[in-house]
């Protein structure tokens, strides 16, 4: 583990110098059914990288076997929705059986090696157990977050053809008890591939199955043994699909695959939250994206750590709640995003009252750029000024964190995610695709080398991985975000530079939501652009062509509904304003700066509009919005 400026230099610079005896070292760390001897292989054109390309291992082999003397330390706290329902804890050797039974029962089921297994749960142990089972037996799991609506499912389960879904009756949300089963019965009607559906009994409510498709878990379980051999995986292999929105069609398929990600997520953890054993961690992600994959499961179970899982929200049974949880076991390291902390902000001080955070060594942030109010609440309130802010900088492409100061060892700055992590090259491109060698000057973000945990494909569809990433700067893989570099080095991200709205930390791509808003009947043409929002950093903001229509219509609350139907409740407008026209070149193409400005109140500076095909439009919707908006 890093543990001052030196190591953090020395590791940096051999990280560089040697990239490939740099990372041969920290796989020595490892449980191998075969020794890697091959340690990288790779080409940012095709893209084509392979990292211990002639290894063999099992990564939950790495959790369990190689923890074996800590096999009574706690692996997963699970803190219930209700306040006083019970907890559930598991030892590393309690969650191995749970894990190992679940394994048998998939086998049983007939899922083999390289098989696609949705997994479509709540934040309840399952969603851990289920995940570590697929990896046990080799099968690929796609997890999809419990808020997407059944369209969404069904497109996920089909692009990836897959052979079983895992669910559950439903699922304890705050107050709310939501249907989950119904979903998954609703995203079925339009997939074939699935076979069975295995379901976990969490709120007891009343679900249809269907014969011999559905399967209770709880009956499974109790007909297969609680030991089941690790599948001997290549690094290579795949070890999980995750679904993820970019600026164009359909959400994507980020492919990881075994081994690289197995290091590179235990290497983060450990340094990135300087976690040393006897330590209380805790992410508040769901397990449905990249954060819950690497910092809820694999990074911290692969380190041997005390995970929490919390199958609630912030805000239930009131503002208090996740600093009640931060006290109750004794966090020591705490990680959310910063729309939780602004909205946690919101409801005032008194909501702190009661509870010490005086076991807080760390804490994180993660999700989108933090804004310097929110870092300096989060620093004076919860940190205590006591406690180091590591604000980490990453993506669900990258696998795990790249970059982000070190706590205690590298300084922290309100806003700047600071420094790469070993093994991260990082490069700022002008639009033309040159280096930008001058600081605090803005620039595309790039990465010139590959690191393990790297995507190596988008499912199905190879070259979409190459045109989105590897295409737009030669040679370079292009992170999709805009940042620039201050005199020490550090780095600050400024946020997306494509079509893509980080709404609560969520990435929404405006085509998929101009996707759902077009199939509401009365509208004829839709854009959709992000704009400023107190809580969730960005809102979105959707300009609306309507038909002609003699009734009277609920717009808004019929387009948002629309919405909900086609994506999920995320996604759903925050501002919807009617308009005559859009602003488009002669090409056809909407001109979503224009937009843009306007979603944000300004109405000048609008760059050049020569292109424009309509210029009268614009001046037409800026008076609509100066109505709506009075
Ligand atoms: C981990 C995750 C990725 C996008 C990324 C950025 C934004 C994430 C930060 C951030 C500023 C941060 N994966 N982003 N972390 N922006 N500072 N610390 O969020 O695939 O869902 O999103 O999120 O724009 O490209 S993600």
């Amino acid at each position: 583990m890093i543990k001052s400026i030196d190591d953090y230099n020395n590791h940096y610079k051999s990280s560089v110098e040697n990239p490939k005896k740099y990372w041969k070292e920290y796989a020595n760390n490892f449980i191998w059914k075969k020794y890697p001897n091959k340690v990288l292989a790779w080409n940012f054109n095709e893209p084509d990288v392979k990292w211990f390309e002639d290894g063999k291992l099992n990564i939950t082999e790495n959790i369990f076997e190689r923890n074996e003397n800590n096999k009574d330390d706690i692996a997963i706290i699970w803190e219930p929705n209700e306040p006083d329902e019970k907890n559930k804890i598991f030892t590393y050797d309690q969650l191995f059986k749970e894990v190992c039974s679940f394994s048998n029962v998939l086998k049983k089921m007939g899922v083999k090696k390289g098989d696609r297994v949705i997994i479509y749960l709540p934040m309840i142990p399952e969603a851990a157990i289920s995940m570590l089972a697929c990896a046990r037996i080799g099968a690929v799991h796609s997890v999809v977050f419990a808020g997407f609506s059944a369209k969404s499912l069904s497109d996920r389960i089909n692009d990836c053809s897959a052979k079983v879904v895992i669910t559950s009756d439903g699922n304890f949300r705050g107050s709310k008890v939501v249907d989950v089963k119904g979903v998954v019965d609703d995203a079925l009607k339009s997939s074939q591939c699935v076979e069975n559906v295995l379901t976990i009994k969490r709120t007891g409510s009343d679900v249809s199955m269907e014969r011999g498709r559905d399967v209770w878990y709880h009956n499974q379980k109790n007909l297969v043994d609680d030991y089941c051999p690790p599948e001997e995986m290549h690094s290579e292999d795949l070890l999980f699909i995750l679904y993820t929105s970019g600026s164009t069609g359909k959400p994507k398929g980020v492919v990881h695959t075994c081994a690289g990600y197995m290091l590179y997520t235990q290497f983060t953890f450990e340094n990135v939250f300087q976690y040393s054993k006897g330590d209380t961690y805790w992410c508040t992600a769901d397990v449905g994206w990249i954060t819950g994959h690497s910092y809820i499961v694999y990074g911290p179970l692969l380190k041997g750590a005390k995970t929490i899982m919390f199958e609630g929200v912030p805000t239930y049974p009131d503002a208090s709640r996740f600093w009640k949880i931060v006290d109750k076991y004794n966090v020591n390291q705490f990680y959310t995003a910063p729309t939780a902390i602004r909205a946690l902000q919101s409801f005032g001080k008194q909501y702190l009252e009661g509870s010490s955070l005086k076991s807080l060594k760390v804490i994180g942030s993660v999700g989108e750029p933090i804004n310097e109010e929110a870092w300096n609440w989060y620093n004076d309130n919860i940190g205590k000024n006591n406690c180091p802010i590591v604000d980490t900088w990453w993506q669900t492409e990258t696998g795990g964190i790249m970059i982000s100061p070190l706590p205690n060892i590298i300084d922290c700055k309100p806003t700047y995610a600071t420094l790469p992590l070993p093994g991260i090259q990082p490069i700022l491109l002008d639009n033309e695709g040159n280096e930008i060698l001058e600081n605090n000057i803005e620039g595309n973000l790039c990465i010139k080398y590959p690191w393990p945990s790297i995507l190596r494909t988008t499912y199905g569809d190879h070259k979409r991985c190459k045109e989105t990433y590897f295409s737009t700067f030669k040679g370079y893989y292009f992170t999709g975000d805009g940042a620039k570099r201050d005199d020490n080095g550090f780095y600050r991200i400024l946020g997306r530079v494509d079509d893509v709205i980080n709404v609560s930390g969520h990435r929404i791509g405006t085509a998929e939501v101009e996707d759902a808003i077009n199939q509401n009947i009365e509208v004829i043409e839709s854009a959709v652009v992000g704009f400023p929002h107190e809580i969730k950093g960005q809102g979105i903001f959707g300009f609306v062509i309507i038909k002609d229509s003699s009734e009277k219509i609920d717009y808004f609350n019929s387009i948002r509904e629309t919405v909900n139907k086609h994506i999920g409740p995320i996604a759903k407008p925050d501002q919807i304003l009617i308009v005559p026209g859009l602003p488009k070149t002669r090409s056809g193409k909407i001109m979503r700066r224009i937009l843009r400005k306007i979603a944000s109140d300004e109405f000048d500076n609008f760059g050049d509009i020569s292109t424009l095909l309509n210029p009268e439009v614009v001046e037409e919707i800026i008076t609509n919005y100066k109505t709506l908006n009075n």
